[in-house]
């Protein structure tokens, strides 16, 4: 049985729409999901979150394991009760998080040893423990545990992480099957550096393990833009064609678009939830910033056209006053407009491809940011 279908294929792109099934319900492909570190889409509750047109929400395993823990999680059968979001939860696996956040972090092949940024106690985390943990928060879309590296970085140290990579997602592949869990679905994630061979000797080897879906990780962190979408664009076509395909924490509205059309299924970014609690806002026209002097008097919302309630409701001018006074409101209706902006994104090109018009799409796209 598969739980993802292919609807509709671009004929000029690789861009698809599509349908994953999972135990909380199916979401449509191309799909961006709102990141929820710590149980909570930051200012937005549960009905905000699915009111902006989020299908989907990411959490992270490396948090909630440290901080509630997962006894506390356990009580209520996992992520969905405890936060009370009843539609689908991917979990990022957590190395990640650790190599970004973690003090005195080690790896070996064994896992990762690290000390909790919050009380500085010691951990070990192998990749079975990350299935182990992914399965008591319940999440529909659990992800291997991998190594990212930085960039730049040595052809061999980008060699080593690829290898330990496939590694431990032979090993969380086997954690998973013991476990039986039914619907929950795990991931595997490329990584190999900017290396166009060692991502290639990546893509197969997971191609190999057959998993429901496959993530590109190992981009956005650090590399010019150019790069980043050299790589996507040249991993994607290595991935089993009927599966999803996700890349890891990209990116801007631009990269959305490109990838996209590179044929990527699923994204998660911190940008638009943390930019809005920066001022930042996303329109068709642009970025700005709300705290610009040209907004103290402007009687309109945010994004003309825009259906989201903060644009339904509010102008700019009031926007610009509860963010100058650090209102709490100021943040959740910031927010509020920045994901219903990517969901609403997701959602025109969605459409765009179903019409088999997404060169269209992107070239009105461009057109409206640089007239
Ligand atoms: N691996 C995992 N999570 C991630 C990444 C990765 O490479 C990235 C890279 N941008 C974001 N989140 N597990
Ligand atoms: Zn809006």
């Amino acid at each position: 049985m598969s739980v993802f279908a292919i609807e509709t294929q671009s004929s000029d792109t690789r861009a698809r729409t599509g349908s994953l099934a999972t135990a909380h319900g199916i979401v449509k492909t191309p799909v961006f999901m709102p990141v929820g570190t710590l149980g909570t889409v930051k200012a937005l509750s549960p009905e905000e979150i699915s009111a902006c047109g989020a299908q989907i929400i990411l959490g992270n395993t490396y948090h909630l394991y440290l901080r509630p823990g997962c006894d506390v999680i356990d009580i209520f059968a996992g992520l969905h009760g405890f936060m009370n979001w009843n539609a689908p939860i991917l979990t990022d696996s957590g190395g990640f998080q650790i190599f970004s956040l973690a003090k005195m972090a080690k790896i070996t092949t064994d896992g990762y040893a690290f000390q909790s940024h919050i009380d500085g106690s010691r951990h070990l985390i192998s990749p079975e423990d990350a299935v182990d943990i992914q399965l008591r928060l319940n999440s529909d879309i659990l992800m291997c545990l991998d190594q990212c590296i930085s960039y730049p970085a040595e052809e061999k140290e980008a060699q080593g992480a690829h290898e330990l990579t496939l590694d431990w997602a032979s090993r969380c592949q086997k954690q998973i099957q013991a476990r039986n869990p039914g619907q929950n679905l795990l991931f595997g994630i490329v990584q190999g550096g900017m290396y166009p061979h060692l991502r290639r000797l990546s893509a197969r080897g997971l191609a190999e393990l057959d998993f429901p879906g496959y993530a590109v990780g190992g981009l956005s962190v650090g590399e010019p833009v150019a790069l980043m979408h050299e790589m996507a664009r040249s991993t994607l076509p290595l991935l089993p064609e009927n599966k999803p395909r996700y890349v890891m924490g990209v990116g801007r509205p631009e990269d959305l678009v490109e990838m996209t059309g590179f044929g990527v299924d699923m994204f998660d970014c911190v940008m638009p939830t943390r930019n809005a609690r920066n001022g930042q806002l996303f329109t068709a026209f642009g970025k700005i910033n709300i705290s610009n002097a040209k907004f103290r008097t402007d009687t309109g919302p945010i994004e003309p056209g825009c259906t989201c309630y903060t644009c339904q409701n509010f102008s700019r001018a009031y926007l610009q006053h509860l963010y100058r006074t650090r209102e709490i409101l100021a943040y959740r209706l910031n927010t509020i407009h920045n994901i219903h902006y990517y969901t609403a994104l997701m959602g025109q090109m969605r459409s765009a491809i179903e019409k088999d018009r997404f060169l269209t799409f992107r070239d009105d796209f461009y057109r409206k940011r640089h007239p």
